[in-house]
Order: structure tokens, then sequence, then C-alpha cells
């Protein structure tokens, strides 16, 4: 539409159509809100659409990435336990078939800049396609990881060969037979790519910084008649999946402490937790493995004996998995291995531990790191993201000062429960950062923050507000409570995304909630308080 028309108007806008997104365009259009889903993608799925990498995979076994709506879930059936993501694109189409989402969203369309017009008390939201449209409530829906974090490495931009990062790989994919390969990065993204390009790369060289501690995935084949016989129990799953604490229906909430019982049923809770794999062995094992380091020790050390088995070459087993922790264990994201310690046994993959033999730069044919020179044919950039606050900040926003999202957070995050910022009226964030966002499955918190910002939007319209804004006392009380919260457990202690510590300049602040039970309570009561922290008019 040209810019001298009159926008099209909603009651919502929302950006973003992964789980979050989409379930709330479901809701509020359910309770008669008219709303419009825009997403710079080409199809549904949010981060799926975009990592595209071999063996991009979730690490949320089923059914738990999925939502808990029966007339989804009814006739959905995956093939593996932890879905690759042509499965989740499909389960997005499945759910775009259910719910008659697509007819409200628009795809290929990235918003680049919103102004609130405070005399209308609407949003006007323009896009790169110079269209605008205008919406009382702006809601994002952005994710945590949207933002592909580009290392600054001298020289990166001169490299002759294909050069992705994993969360812009091509959508028509990219060989790695008879390539020789590097790999930057070991996070999730990167084991998976790892365990991949290991299997055709003529050699593989990856480039670690700080170890993993990747978990046994366990994956496995869904019988279909078994899962179709698992779904008698699916409302119970669900129905614990959407009660405090909040997250997984199935890894109920240890109780005992991890130096309370003796070394023999200690290693049997590992051993059984290791065992069911997935995030068992992170969240399943006892109440204090992120609260007291001894404790912590006891997890790492298990971890570290269990993986150094399985690696043949004493050095390449001390980088992989070191005799002292880097780190406290779970305190930085474990990733979900297969095969990921045993590649390193084979001739053609090669680790390069940057902590001894940092990168220096990168030229037309490699790169080149203190000691050597590694000739490539294909670079990959598992290097992560601007987590957290990428996604908001992309966007060109003001405050009713005049002053951008991107510069109020420059010195640090203040949000009210992660879902407002003082002088941003009508802008609310679902998944956003000081929420537990990547502490809680990301299904299971699109339902129940989702609710209760639907909630919320019926609640200003049975009023007759137009206006909600979360007040600065509101927002520095959420900081300081979450900032106390964070001291109380290990995750300070590890230069993490969840720590903001990845990105270069970036405050160091805990932007994760790291207890979505407490979080769940938290924004209730906000809610029986009539929205404390709100000012509606
Ligand atoms: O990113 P990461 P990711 N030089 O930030 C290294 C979700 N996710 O894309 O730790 C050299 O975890 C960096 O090293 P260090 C999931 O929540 C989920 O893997 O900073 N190395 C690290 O090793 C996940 O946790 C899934 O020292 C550099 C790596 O790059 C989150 O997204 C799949 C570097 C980045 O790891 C992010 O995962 C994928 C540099 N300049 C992602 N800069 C599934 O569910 C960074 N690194 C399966």
């Amino acid at each position: 539409m040209p810019q001298d028309q009159t926008p099209e108007t909603f009651d919502a806008v929302i950006v973003g159509a992964g789980f979050n997104g989409l379930y709330q365009l479901y809701r509020l259009r359910q309770e008669g809100f008219s709303v419009r889903l825009v997403d710079a993608a080409a199809r549904l799925g949010g981060v799926w659409h975009w990592n595209c990498y071999p063996g991009a995979r979730v690490d949320s076994h089923v059914p738990n990435y999925e939502f808990s709506i029966e007339a989804v879930w009814r006739d959905w059936l995956w093939t593996e336990r932890f879905p690759g993501y042509e499965e989740l694109r499909a389960y997005f189409e499945h759910v775009d078939d259910v719910l008659d989402l697509s007819r409200d969203i628009q795809l290929n369309t990235r918003v680049s800049a919103a102004r609130f017009d405070e005399q209308e008390r609407q949003w006007q939201i323009s896009t790169t396609d110079h269209e605008t449209l205008q919406a009382r409530y702006f809601i994002l829906a952005t994710g945590f990881a949207s933002k592909a974090l580009i290392p600054d490495i001298e020289g990166l931009d001169q490299f002759e060969g294909p050069c992705h990062h994993t969360a812009r790989w091509p959508q028509d994919g990219l060989s790695f037979e008879g390539k020789r390969v590097g790999v930057i990065g070991t996070g999730a993204s990167g084991v998976q790519i790892v365990q991949e390009a290991a299997k055709d790369a003529a050699h593989l060289t990856v480039f670690q910084r700080t170890p993993v501690t990747a978990l046994a995935m366990q994956q496995r084949k869904l019988d279909p008649a078994e899962l179709t016989a698992a779904k008698a129990n699916y409302p119970e799953v669900f129905r614990q999946r959407n009660e405090p604490p909040g997250s997984f229906g199935d890894i109920p909430r240890p109780t005992d402490r991890a130096l309370s019982v003796s070394a023999a049923e200690r290693q049997s809770v590992y051993e059984a937790a290791w065992e069911r794999g997935g995030f068992h062995f992170w969240n399943g094992t006892f109440a204090d493995i992120t609260l007291d380091e001894d404790a912590n020790r006891t997890s790492y050390d298990f971890w570290r004996d269990k993986v150094r088995e399985r690696i043949a070459d004493p050095v390449t087993a001390e980088i992989l998995a070191p005799t002292e922790p880097p780190y406290p264990f779970g305190t930085k994201r474990p990733s979900l291995e297969q095969n990921y310690y045993d590649v390193f046994n084979q001739d053609n993959v090669s680790i390069v531990d940057l902590l001894n033999d940092p990168i220096v730069r990168v030229g037309p044919n490699g790169v080149e790191t203190a000691t050597s020179q590694h000739d490539l044919d294909i670079l990959v950039l598992a290097t992560g993201f601007d987590a957290n606050t990428g996604g908001p900040t992309q966007i060109d926003m003001l405050d009713t000062d005049g002053i951008s999202l991107k510069e109020r957070w420059k010195s640090g995050v203040d949000t009210h429960l992660g879902i407002s910022v003082a002088g941003f009226p009508n802008l609310l964030m679902l998944y956003g950062p000081q929420s537990p966002a990547a502490f809680c499955n990301g299904p299971t918190c699109a339902e129940l923050q989702g609710e209760w910002l639907v909630n919320l939007l019926v609640h200003l319209r049975s009023n007759d507000f137009s206006r909600i804004e979360s007040s600065v006392e509101a927002g520095e009380e959420w900081t300081q409570h979450l900032n106390r919260y964070g001291a109380a457990t290990l995750f300070p202690k590890a230069d993490s995304w969840y720590m903001s510590a990845n990105v270069p300049g970036k405050p160091r602040q805990l932007l994760n909630y790291p207890g979505s039970d407490r979080y769940l309570q938290k924004i209730a009561e906000c809610e029986e308080e009539g929205y404390s922290g709100f000012i509606m008019s």
C-alpha cells in the first residue's frame, strides 16, 4: 500500500510466526480481536525457517515441543523423539491447517520501525517494503535467538568459499561432500552441524573456544502405534506441563539435594537421567545442581567421565571435557548429542583449542590461528545470537521521550515482568528479555504467558482502556528482583548468552528468569492485584 493511503488498522499486530506469535494470533482472534501477524520469513515456524543447517533439530523431546491444543496434537504423529527441522516445518503447516492461521499472516515482511501515535493511541508500524500497518497493541514475539551473531574476526569477509552462519543457512542446502569444512563455535548449533559434517567432509576442523557439556540425546524413531497409544495420556502430560514448574510435563522437579544422598545413590540417579536422555540430566536429577557449587561439581564429574570414555586421544579428551569444569555445569546451555564425542576419533576430524591457539584472522583460503594455517573450502559460523535483546532492538522504536529502545538498553535492560518497557505504551513482549524464555520450553511459555497476555487485552477492552504502560519503578523493581534471584544461582558464574556475556560490549546481566514456576506466580499476582506496575487509561 502506498504510504499516503490510510494504513490497515488492527487491534493487534504481532511480529514473529514462531510458537509464541502463532498462539497469540489464535487466541486473540478467538476473543474477537482483529489481528495481523507479520514475519520476515517465507514460512511459519520462527527459528525453524532460518535454522536449516544439516542436523538442525529440537532439543526437547516429544511431546513437549508442541501445542497442547487437542485439535492439533490429535492427528499429528512425530517420527522421531527429537524431531528435525524438516519435520518441525511440516508440523507448523499442520498447525496452520488446523487453526486456519495463514489468512491473518503476512510472510516475507520485515518490520523495520514503529512509532506510537499518542493522540490516536495507535502504533504505526513500518515494513521494509514501505508498507504501514496500524494497531492499538504492538506485540513482539521475536524469540530469544533471532539476531545472528557474526563474530568480529579480521578478514572474515575475505574468505573465498561459502561462509554461512547456522541461522542464515542457504534454504536450498549446501553439500559438505569431499570438502574441507571449518566450524567455529560449539554450542547447540555447532554440535549438530559437526555431527553431520563429520560424515561427508574430506576434513572437518572444529574451532572450539569454550567446551560444551553436551548430553546424551537418546534419540530414537517413534512407532506410530506406540505414539497413538501414548496420546491417551497426553491430557495429563500437558496438564502437568502447564502447571508449576511449567516447562516439561514429564521431567518431574527433583526435591533431593545432591550431597544429601549416598555416592552410590547419586550415581544411580545420574545414570537413570542419562539413560532417559535429553534434558533429564540437566533438570531432573537434584534440586541444587544450579544452586550449589559442590552439588554442581558431582554432576560435572559424572558428565566428564561419561564423555571421556568415548574419546580415544587423551589430549582431545582434555580439550573437549576438561578435568576441571570450565564453568558450573548447566550454567551454559547443555546441548544434546548423538555421536558428537565419537566423531573426534575419526581421521577426518580435528579440533583446535582456541583458548590456547586463538584465531588470528580469516584469509581467502581458510583460518589462521596463532600456530597454524587451516585451509578450508567451507566456513561455518556456529557463533550464536545477540540473544534476548537482538530481536526487539532490530526494530527502530522510540519511547515517549523520543529515545530508541536500542539506546535505552545500551546500559542495561529494564522491563516489567519481561513483558513491557516504561515509555513504550501498548508495546507488549512475549518470550522477551527478563522473562523465563530460554529457561522455559517454547510452546509451554507460549501458552502460559500467552494466556496471561490474552487476559490482559480482554481486561483492557472490558474496561474501555486504550493505553497501557508499565511504570519506571515497576521496571526497576523487576530488574532488581531478577538480579537478586539470579545471584542466588550459579548462572552469573558463566560467561554465557543467558548473562549477555557473548556479545562484546553488551552489559552483563541475566536476561532469562531462572524459574518458570516463580515467574508464573509473579504474573498471576500482578493480575490478581489489578495489573500492578501497569498504568492503564
Ligand atoms: O549458539 P551459542 P548456538 N570465536 O551461543 C562460539 C538455541 N538452539 O547457536 O562459548 C570463537 O550457544 C561460542 O564460544 P564461547 C539454544 O537455546 C537450540 O549454538 O562464547 N568462537 C560458542 O561455542 C542454544 O543454546 C537448538 O566461548 C566463538 C558458540 O560460538 C541457543 O539457541 C539448536 C566466537 C556459540 O554457541 C544458541 O545456540 C540451535 C568467536 N568470535 C540453537 N563467538 C536446538 O534446540 C562465538 N563463539 C537443538
